[in-house]
């Protein structure tokens, strides 16, 4: 089995979430008619402290119908440069809702609160109207760095004075709570709407969360229906998405402090440039410019010690811990980085 450090969108099924999945009690949910989404939907919106939540396929689906639950065509969505929300859904901001993004550079993920502030558009003939603010926690890349709970706060005061909706890409929304030692609604108290995905570091096989105020998320049930995510008895899944938010929300710090443990033990190699102190959650990133080579070729070597990795920029690797990743799959892949260098600069020296 290769050590799969590419995302833990790769974690596969629980043997808990396999039998419930088995033994889900299902119905139509297209009509409102299947138990097990139902109780999903409603353990999932108690956990986020919202009226009410939607099961949709993926995390895209779920930001996608935010949106198109929350605004006009032709609005303006305020959202962070490298935000998933606007860099990696293949622009289904433009086709899908029909709205314009305006984009503020980010540090850690965190948009500046007075840009954000100076960026809300005044009521002008020649304007479009702002009609969302967007954030991402924890923000993948950052390599899932957390905003901070005072940030959240600060963006809500400015996002309340213009009554501005906020709506929050939790897809990590649970590694960002661990992270900070906080319950959930502690984040998600200062967003109108959340999505935060079952699939990933929380092992259920697919599915998110849209969770929100009753009436809006009723608008989104429909948005949903026409992009094709009415299921019918989709309590198969919904049951492992009940094990996830049940079960598997504690572990995740054991993630981090396997990706910690990677971080700090990439940070002694030569050639790698790794912040070890910045890690908060369970993704890391660093640079192997040094190297002389360059992410793609890095990752291709990688992948002959049987490491998966995915590049995340020219020069720059990005590693994500899951479940299914141990203490010793995190020795065996830095010492794979380190034969890797010692490799290179041997070769360099020649
Ligand atoms: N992220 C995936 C890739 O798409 C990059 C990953 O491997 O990290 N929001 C955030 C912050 C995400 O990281 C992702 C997936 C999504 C939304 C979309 O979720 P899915 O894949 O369920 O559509």
């Amino acid at each position: 089995m290769p050590i799969d450090l590419r995302s833990d969108t790769v974690t596969t099924p629980t043997e808990k979430m396999r039998d419930a999945m088995r033994d889900a009690v299902v119905g139509d949910d297209v009509y409102g008619e299947d138990p097990t989404i139902n109780r999903l939907e409603q353990l999932a919106a108690e956990i986020v402290g919202k009226e009410a939540a939607l099961f949709v396929t993926s995390g895209t689906q779920g930001n996608q119908v935010a949106v198109l639950s929350h605004t006009q065509r032709g609005d303006e969505v305020i959202l962070e440069e490298r935000s998933h929300i606007f860099y990696y859904e293949t622009a289904g901001l433009a086709t899908i809702a029909g709205v314009q993004t305006r984009t503020i550079k980010g540090i850690n993920g965190q948009m500046p609160v007075a840009e954000i502030a100076a960026a809300i558009r005044e009521e002008d003939v020649h304007c479009p109207k702002t009609g969302l603010i967007c954030l991402e926690n924890t923000h993948g890349d950052s390599a899932g760095s957390i905003l901070p709970l005072s940030y959240m706060e600060d963006v809500y005061q400015v996002s309340r004075q213009h009554q501005i909706p906020v709506h929050l890409d939790g897809a990590r929304l649970f590694n960002a709570a661990v992270g900070l030692g906080v319950d959930p609604k502690e984040i998600t108290k200062y967003t109108d709407t959340v999505q935060f995905c079952l699939s990933k570091g929380l092992s259920a096989p697919m599915g998110s969360i849209l969770a929100g105020p009753k009436e809006l998320i009723e608008r989104a049930r429909k948005w949903r229906k026409m992009l094709g995510g009415g299921t019918r008895q989709a309590g198969i899944i919904g049951a492992a998405g009940i094990v996830a938010l049940e079960e598997m929300i504690d572990r995740l710090q054991e993630d981090h402090t396997h990706a910690k443990a990677l971080a700090e033990g990439l940070a002694l190699i030569d050639g790698i440039d790794i912040d070890a102190e910045s890690v908060e959650t369970n993704m890391i990133m660093f640079s192997i410019g040094q190297l002389g080579m360059t992410a793609e070729e890095f990752v291709s070597r990688l992948n002959k010690f049987g490491v998966l990795a995915n590049p995340a920029g020219p020069n720059r690797i990005r590693f994500v811990t899951h479940r299914e990743i141990s203490m010793d799959d995190i020795d065996k892949t830095i010492e794979a980085v380190k034969n890797i260098s010692a490799s290179n600069i041997a070769k360099a020296k020649l």
